[in-house]
């Protein structure tokens, strides 16, 4: 008899709710969750394959460990046996530096991704972290740090209440959203228009969002910081700033206007392709509408000036008193987050605290940008060591990161490398051991990251739907024995990794005078704690000294694990609510309008007034059943639209002699790629783009579907020099190439 269960996919960051069809242990269907307290039903072709996907036979099934340069299949015992042998002569010999750890995306998917990495950095000790965020959202987290105090404090567009959203460099029509959790982002969007509401989108490209747009304003790529600095420029000018209560806790405003004053409409227009009236009309429609938020992702991330265009936006949010009110942009408050602190100054965020030691670039966030992994491995320098091993958990860098060739050769001159992925592919068919995890449906799920950028309050949890199949580890133990094996403590007991942070996390609360167990017996709070494993207890911990917790007794009706578990379809914890000025922890305890190291950025912003790109620009896109590197496995999800395309405008194809459907070469600084050529109106002239995460054509890989179709790898057009100083972020939108019909050499094409 076939059964369902709750499972919250972990394939976008919409997080919906999905109701598991099981038979035996195998999940047969998944529908949308209709009794789930936030994504209510909505599913998209992505959740609907969770079967495809979790039965896909290219899963690992058991560790593998290299012996004479092979991999062969072995038990956990010799995995991690492996492992400790591997990476401890490496960290005694060469130091902890000389030790990577790159972290990829799905870190933010998993239970796992979210407990342990912190455990395993503190236990390491190590500098060298790379993560999936530099060639992300990093620019926001510095441009958040430097305003707000918190890289983590991210303002979130108030979908479900907005009268207004100027959209830019997204296209959540296909991602389902980003840094901006909504499960069905796209009927939010229809909703808004429905009640009178106003969308303008921002976007080189015209994508299924531009079209729902009342406004769609095809900007030159890398332009978004310059059209923003503008508008705030009309703010200040037309004298339409309007703080309201915001007011008392914003320093800089004077100084702020002043450093923009020569970004004007007219003196920006030719740089973005948008005219003065038109940057003149948005500014007055975002000060007119009653609420309004602006809300920017990837596109006007991944490009060189990315912590300015970030910044912008927030700029934007406080001068038209949105930030922090209802129908504007607000601070989410998730159940996990750590119990509230009173308001008042903090510590602030501090930048470049290290340098990685190639190019000598700074850290953000603790990180150094993943664009360096590859120099850190391939080139020796007087100041250190290059990292010798790697600990590669979730991250397919050779697809995702500038210039796979040069870090796949990287990777292949590494002492030891391990892989934890389900998956033997581009970047783990490097490692020494491969440390699969379960699929999704026997691990258990919940948002820790995603509830701190949800458009609602909210709490789910859900419990593997299938049982561990025998001979499997869970991701958590697998991720505890690798902190133990990394860090000299190989053999010990797994549980103890959680018993550790327990004991941390309560001995500093209940010396936290602002913490419901200030002053209680850690012991004692310890052996409250519920729930069937150590990430459970983590969990539950979490959760009870958070600021929906039940303190441990000081708020009986608060939310703990056992709670949770009692309403399977999560706990709905109302609208995102103003909480200013109490998530500031900049040293004013203020909003710090225009922070030094961004005001010291504006003059490469200036130089960019000048710039007019005249030859070809390319930029990336995402298809609704794509996720990054890894989901070209599942028939299901492959084919029809998603396909390794350049697109191209009708006019660039005739100039350069390109027909739709036919070879086009595309050279960037990085190497050369062939793809078919996509001929359509859909992009402006002058830019092509062509989607990431293909490129599945190397040996020793195993994933059979994917190899079919291969596509060609974007990011090989990049060599890696491209990127947005403060964040360290790479620049993977507007970058310069030049396309020609494959076939014809490049002396004989057409000029670009
Ligand atoms: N040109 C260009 N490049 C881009 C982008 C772009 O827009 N344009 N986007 C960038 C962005 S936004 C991102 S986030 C990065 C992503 O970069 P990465 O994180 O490096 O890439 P993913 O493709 O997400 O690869 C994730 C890896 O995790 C594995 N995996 C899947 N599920 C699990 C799991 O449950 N546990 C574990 N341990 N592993 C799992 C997969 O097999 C895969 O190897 O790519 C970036 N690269
Ligand atoms: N289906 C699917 N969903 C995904 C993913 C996926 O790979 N596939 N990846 C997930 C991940 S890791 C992330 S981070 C999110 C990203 O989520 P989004 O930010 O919504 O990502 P995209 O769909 O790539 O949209 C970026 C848009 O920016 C535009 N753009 C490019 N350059 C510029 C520019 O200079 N200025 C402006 N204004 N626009 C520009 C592009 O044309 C594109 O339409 O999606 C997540 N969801
Ligand atoms: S929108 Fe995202 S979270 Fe929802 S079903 Fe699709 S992939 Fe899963
Ligand atoms: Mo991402």
């Amino acid at each position: 008899m076939p059964r369902t269960a709750l499972r919250i996919c972990p394939l976008c960051e919409a997080t919906c709710g999905l109701t598991l069809t099981i038979e035996g242990t195998r999940v047969t269907a998944a529908r949308g969750d209709r009794d789930d307290v936030f994504s209510k039903g909505f599913i998209c072709p992505k959740g609907a394959s969770f079967g495809a996907l979790d039965a896909d036979p290219d899963r690992l099934r058991t560790p593998l460990v290299r012996e004479n340069g092979e991999l062969r299949e072995a038990s956990w015992e010799e995995a991690f046996d492996a492992v400790a042998r591997g990476l401890r002569p490496v960290v005694e010999r060469y130091g902890a530096d000389a030790l990577g750890v790159v972290l990829g995306n799905p870190n933010v998917h998993t239970m796992a991704g979210a407990l342990y990495p912190t455990v395993l950095l503190g236990a390491v000790r190590t500098r060298s972290l790379f993560t999936a965020s530099t060639v992300d959202q990093m620019p926001k987290h510095v441009s958040s740090g430097l305003l707000f105090g918190d890289a983590n404090a991210i303002p979130v567009p108030d979908l479900d209440h907005t009268d207004h959203l100027l959209l830019i460099g997204a296209n959540p029509l296909e991602s389902n959203g980003s840094l901006c959790t909504a499960p069905d982002f796209p009927g939010k969007l229809k909703a808004l228009k429905a009640r009178g509401g106003r969308l303008t989108v921002v976007d080189p490209r015209r994508t299924r969002t531009a079209k729902l747009a009342d406004r769609h304003l095809a900007i030159r790529p890398g332009a978004d910081a310059l059209l923003l600095a503008a508008m705030t420029n009309v703010l200040f000018e037309e004298g339409l700033v309007d703080l309201g209560d915001l007011a008392p806790h914003v320093d800089g405003l004077s100084e702020l206007r002043e450093a923009i004053e020569d970004f004007t409409p007219e003196a920006v227009a030719g740089a973005c392709d948008v005219d003065p009236d038109t940057i003149r009309a948005l500014a007055r429609e975002l000060a007119a509408a009653p609420t309004a938020a602006v809300y920017a992702r990837i596109g006007s991330c991944t490009v060189p000036h990315g912590t300015l265009a970030s910044w912008l936006v927030d700029v934007l949010n406080t001068l038209t008193g949105n930030l922090d009110r209802p129908g504007g942009a607000l601070f989410p408050q998730a159940a996990t987050d750590r119990t509230p602190r009173p308001a008042g100054p903090g510590r602030g965020f501090s930048l470049g605290r290290w340098h990685s030691r190639v190019r000598r670039l700074p850290e953000a966030k603790g990180e150094l940008p993943l664009s360096a992994l590859a120099e850190e491995i391939d080139t020796a320098t007087p100041e250190g060591e290059p990292l010798r091993a790697l600990i590669v958990i979730a991250a397919n860098p050779v697809l995702s990161a500038p210039d796979g060739n040069r870090l796949d050769k990287a990777l292949g001159s590494l002492d030891f490398m391990v892989s934890v992925d389900p998956y033997l592919n581009e970047t783990s068919r490097h490692a020494h051991v491969v440390l699969p995890p379960p699929p999704p449906a026997q691990s258990p799920h919940h948002d820790f990251a995603f509830n701190t950028l949800a458009v609602r309050n909210q709490v789910r949890y859900t419990r593997p739907a299938v049982p561990l199949e025998p001979g499997r580890m869970a991701e958590t133990e697998i991720l505890a024995r690798l902190i133990l094996a990394a860090s000299g403590m190989h053999g010990a007991d797994p549980a103890a990794v959680d018993t550790m942070v327990i004991d941390q996390t309560l001995g500093k609360a209940v010396q936290e005078p602002h913490s419901p167990v200030h002053g209680r017996d850690p012991r004692e709070l310890a052996a409250l704690l519920t729930g069937a494993d150590g990430p459970e207890r983590r969990l539950d911990l979490m959760l009870r000294l958070g600021p929906y917790g039940d303190g441990f007794g000081a708020r009986p009706d608060g939310l703990t694990l056992a709670r949770l578990l009692d309403h399977p379809h999560g706990i709905d914890l109302g609208p995102l609510r103003p909480r200013l000025p109490q998530p500031l922890k900049t040293p004013s305890g203020r909003i710090e309008l225009l922070p030094a190291p961004l005001a010291a950025d504006l003059p490469r912003l200036r130089e960019a007034l000048r710039e007019r790109p005249t030859g070809l620009v390319l930029v990336g896109r995402r298809h609704l059943r794509s996720n990054n590197s890894w989901l070209h496995n599942v028939p299901a999800l492959t084919g029809g639209t998603n396909r390794c395309t350049l697109h191209l405008h009708p006019e660039d194809a005739e100039r350069l002699g390109v027909r739709d459907g036919e070879p086009v070469r595309i050279k960037g600084a990085g190497g050369e790629v062939t793809a078919p050529a996509e001929v359509t109106d859909a992009i402006r002239p002058g830019v092509v783009s062509l989607p990431h995460g293909w490129g599945h054509n190397r040996p020793g890989t195993r994933l059979g579907h994917a190899g079919r179709e291969p596509g060609v790898n974007v990011n090989q057009l990049l060599d890696g020099t491209l990127l947005d100083p403060l964040s360290g972020n790479a620049v993977l939108n507007g970058i310069p190439v030049r396309v020609g019909p494959a076939g014809v050499p490049a002396a004989l094409a057409p000029e670009n």
